[in-house]
């Protein structure tokens, strides 16, 4: 099937130009004015703009915690980015005693119903001989991602010298390490302290996991890998001194760079004090509305490269089933903390939301330009994680990729038009002009307005080369 789409406007990470796209297969293979196609059928772009479709460096579908998993697996997560119009995720792949390989078969199995394309990432929470070793195995797989914590201790977190160790054999390996920046040996004792005290609402999720400890291990990672001269990518970025300590790094050329999510742009420490703060709750946690503008300014000033979403979505209340694809599903959820913090699920929804969210709040109320909302969120994560130009571009030879989006359509945001498998969105009733109408997966239109026109199965895994150091 091939595809013409006529007179739009195209938005990529550079430029800003009206032009055709001709879709043969399923890719792009040609862009211009007056394209002619003798048998392609033709979509009217008139009026509307179009960008490469969204890559999500960051997601959590089907992720078992706390006796229950995250509420999207790799199908109804994936059709809940596509009407975001996101078209490629990553996960994270949970590192099993059998080995890697046996890890990664555990996720390809978990995938075979994908929707849209996706990689992954290995969570790297164990680390000897053996597996130092084996860690190239990934890369020949096409995971060329490690994922570290300085955080959850005795669970994922490695020692500093773990990481150090990682960090230099993902550089001899074109990989790239990833970090959790938090500082497990302060959490653990504010936490234990909390709890006698007898404070177990969901505020003190925030109270114990301090700013401060972010920001100084962003430092230190960012430290360890100047020594091991090594590019280094910080995942979740919440706290505005961590955007300073990435800028002080960067200026003084160390290969490091950062992502935030749309939680650190928006939400607070305050809104994890309402009577549904369960909502909120995600690690690293929110902070405050000073964080938020200096995460904004790093995004708008090149400090920070991306905005994925660390999608890992619960119900609010899993005792009660909501209606999917027209069946009652409920999974048990928030609910499980209700009388303890530490036992409420960490995560929250954000794939679908990305985009039409970060498009209305980020490039019409002025604190990023419509480029960088397609660097931020597309093009930058496909350059640092290996998969550019095939993905987040709009030129000939791309994957057909490809969001047209309704510049005037205005809604009353939230889950009547996120399409999470969960109860509740956090940004329920916020105005939002600007929304996909039509998404291409390879050349496949797969949303069309309110219809959803893919399948599960549909989705490619992947495999990834060595990224560029932004
Ligand atoms: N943080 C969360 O809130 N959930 C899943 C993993 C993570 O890092
Ligand atoms: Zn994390
Ligand atoms: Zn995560």
């Amino acid at each position: 099937m091939n595809t013409l789409i006529k007179n739009g406007t195209l938005i990529t990470a550079s430029e800003t130009f009206e032009a055709d796209i001709l879709i043969e297969g399923e890719t792009i293979s040609q862009i211009g004015k007056n394209l002619r196609h003798p048998s392609a059928q033709v979509v009217d772009a008139s009026g509307k703009f179009i960008t490469p479709g969204g890559v999500d460096p960051h997601t959590h579908f089907d992720l078992p915690m706390f006796g229950t998993a995250s509420s999207d697996d790799h199908y109804t997560g994936h059709k809940a980015a596509a009407f975001g119009g996101t078209t490629t995720v990553m996960d994270f792949v949970v590192q099993e005693p059998q080995g890697f390989k046996h890890s990664v078969d555990l996720w390809m199995q978990k995938a075979q119903k994908a929707a849209i394309d996706y990689s992954f990432h290995m969570n790297l929470t164990k680390l000897d001989d053996g597996l130092a070793r084996d860690i190239p195995s990934l890369a020949d797989m096409g995971i060329t991602t490690l994922k570290v914590f300085t955080a959850y201790n005795g669970r994922l977190r490695l020692d500093d010298g773990g990481i150090f160790r990682a960090m230099r054999i993902a550089r001899d390996n074109g990989m790239l390490v990833m970090a959790h920046c938090e500082n497990g040996d302060v959490i653990e004792p504010l936490i234990a302290e909390a709890l006698a005290a007898g404070h177990t609402s969901p505020e003190w999720h925030a109270r114990t996991r301090p700013a401060w400890g972010a920001v100084e291990s962003t430092l230190r990672l960012a430290a360890m890998a100047e020594q091991a001269d090594a590019p280094v990518y910080i995942v979740h970025m919440n706290a505005g001194g961590e955007a300073d300590m990435l800028k002080y790094a960067r200026e003084r050329g160390v290969k490091a760079m950062g992502e935030t999510c749309p939680q650190y742009l928006f939400f607070t420490v305050d809104h994890l004090r309402r009577p549904d703060g369960a909502k909120w709750i995600c690690s690293p946690p929110m902070r405050t509305e000073k964080d938020n503008a200096r995460l904004w300014e790093g995004l708008h000033d090149g400090t920070l490269q991306t905005i994925g979403t660390d999608h890992c979505p619960f119900f609010l209340d899993g005792t009660k089933p909501i209606v999917y694809e027209g069946k009652e599903i409920a999974i048990a959820g928030k609910e499980l903390g209700k009388d303890d913090f530490t036992k409420i699920p960490n995560g929250l929804p954000a794939v679908g939301d990305r985009l039409p969210i970060l498009w209305t709040y980020g490039v019409r109320a002025g604190r990023i330009t419509a480029n960088q909302f397609v660097a931020l969120t597309a093009t930058n994560p496909a350059k640092i994680f290996g998969l550019y130009p095939r993905k987040g571009a709009l030129v000939p030879g791309a994957d057909a990729d490809v969001v047209i989006w309704d510049a005037e359509k205005k809604v009353k945001y939230g889950t009547a038009y996120s399409h999470h498998r969960t109860d509740y969105n956090l940004f329920e009733g916020w105005e939002v002009v600007g929304m996909p109408d039509k998404v291409f997966l390879r050349g496949k239109l797969i949303v069309d307005g309110n219809d959803w026109r893919g399948a599960a199965g549909q989705g490619q895994f992947l495999k990834r080369g060595a990224g560029e150091i932004l």
